[in-house]
């Protein structure tokens, strides 16, 4: 962190303000005098230092900050990909490619059973599903709730397959417990009693990128999740508000490769609800491969045109088969393994 001090401060001020820096926080601080101004460097670790309160001070023209405000989900103080392994075996961001699919909302048994059966069958190693659903209208389907959880559950059963489902609410935690990854959707991001409670739990969360957030606000959630002890956290760039039309949002397939260098977490892509189309799923899955994404979830419904949400976007089990065969080829091309 470099802190410009204002010209006319006097080698007390200077002297007095240099203490508190020490005393307060980690940090060295080394101390250039010019002509003009005094400029501080601090080394440490300055991610506890709230640079409102450094700018605030009466000494200070200006402080920026060198370092990333983010610690435990930085790259530079954990240089090693974070491996994220689920009871039974199953690991996200190992090297190979983690395919998620499933529909949007859990709609009945026999949907979610038979959707289940049909990814597991194409390669897909977990199951996604919405049982508590954050819709734009409060008069769309909301989702079948404990009911959903209680479907996916029933789904694998019978496929084995580890479940990801959203979670809204803190006080949802305990309907969650036995849900192998718990997904913070989009809308949440910034949730941040949400996230102080899942940092408490031992359990993978699946964390997606705000609509409109930045990169490193990702990762100051990310951060939150962790400070509590829960480091087990999938990034998911899910695409981001632009003033593109076309599609439902724009997929920033730059993320990947960047939060990747930045953090040592998993990411994936969910380019589902980056296009909102059902036919661009595919393009967007070979470009998050080729970006380097540890995963994808992509969704999936066996009847699309009566699917209760997102069937725009959802792939029929057919297409989700040619397209789970090309990401699994385009990722053997790129050295990864497969499953
Ligand atoms: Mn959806």
């Amino acid at each position: 962190m470099i802190i410009v001090l204002k010209p006319q401060s006097t080698k007390q001020m200077v002297d007095n303000f240099v203490d508190s820096l020490q005393k307060n926080y980690d940090v060295k601080v080394n101390e250039w005098v010019g002509t003009q101004s005094t400029v501080l460097g601090l080394i440490g670790d300055t991610s506890a230092i709230d640079i409102d309160y450094i700018s605030a001070q009466d000494i200070v023209e200006s402080v920026k900050r060198v370092q990333e405000p983010y610690k435990k989900a930085n790259r530079k103080f954990h240089p090693d990909d974070t491996v994220i392994t689920l009871p039974g075996g199953q690991k996200i961001g190992d090297g190979s490619l983690s395919l998620i699919a499933g529909p949007c909302s859990v709609e009945s048994e026999r949907q979610i059973v038979e959707i289940a059966k049909s990814v597991k069958d194409s390669g897909a190693q977990f199951l996604r599903g919405g049982a508590f659903k954050p819709r734009t209208s409060p008069y769309a389907f909301q989702g079948l709730k404990a009911e959903g959880l209680e479907l996916l559950r029933e789904a694998r059963k019978v496929t084995g397959l580890p479940i990801v489902t959203e979670i809204m609410r803190v006080s949802h935690i305990p309907l969650f417990e036995d849900v192998d990854i718990i997904q913070v959707g989009a809308r949440n991001m910034q949730n941040f009693e949400l996230l102080k409670e899942l940092g408490r739990l031992d359990k993978p969360i699946l964390l997606k990128r705000g609509l409109s957030s930045t990169i490193e606000e990702l990762l100051m959630s990310a951060e939150y999740i962790m400070a509590g002890g829960n480091e087990k956290v999938i990034l998911c760039e899910r695409g981001i508000r632009t003033y593109e039309t076309y599609t439902r949002n724009t997929l920033d397939i730059s993320a990947v490769p960047i939060l990747k260098k930045l953090s040592h977490l998993p990411v994936i892509v969910d380019p589902s609800h980056a296009s909102g189309i059902s036919w661009l799923v595919e393009p967007l899955a070979l470009a998050a491969v080729a970006a380097g994404a540890d995963g994808l979830i992509i969704e999936v419904h066996n009847d699309p045109q009566h699917a209760l949400s997102d069937g725009a976007q959802s792939l029929t089990p057919e297409q989700f088969d040619q397209v789970a065969k090309h990401v699994n080829a385009a990722a053997k091309a790129f050295g990864r393994k497969v499953g």
